[in-house]
């Protein structure tokens, strides 16, 4: 449900977020850094660790390919598109209501 402004908040999450990642991915580590500086609510599935997880993001996205944040069902790769989508995010969350 969202928030009686109509925007998001820590709270009361705009979006579902899920991001697969992979142990030893250092493109991962950023945006996990980010996401973890930022308090962003994210659901963290490891493609290393659950074989399940590996099949999932290849159905969403197509590839195999870590980090993917998947928003609201929506593949996003690159882990620098990821953080200007949470960065952009974030900045319009923190924004009054007009
Ligand atoms: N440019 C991509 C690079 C991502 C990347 O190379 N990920 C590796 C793991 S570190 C991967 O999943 N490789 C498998 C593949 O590309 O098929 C990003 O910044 O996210």
């Amino acid at each position: 449900m969202a928030s009686a402004s109509g925007r998001g908040s820590p709270h009361h999450p705009t979006h579902r977020l899920i991001l697969y990642t992979r142990e030893d991915c250092p493109y991962c580590a950023k945006v996990v850094r980010y996401i973890d500086r930022i308090g962003a609510a994210v659901e963290y599935r490891d493609i290393g660790q659950e074989p399940r997880y590996r099949q999932e993001l290849k159905q969403i996205g197509g590839k195999v390919q870590v980090p993917c944040l998947v928003i609201d069902g929506q593949p996003m790769y690159e882990s620098d598109d990821i953080v200007r989508w949470l960065s952009n995010e974030r900045a319009r969350e923190a924004r009054p209501a007009t």
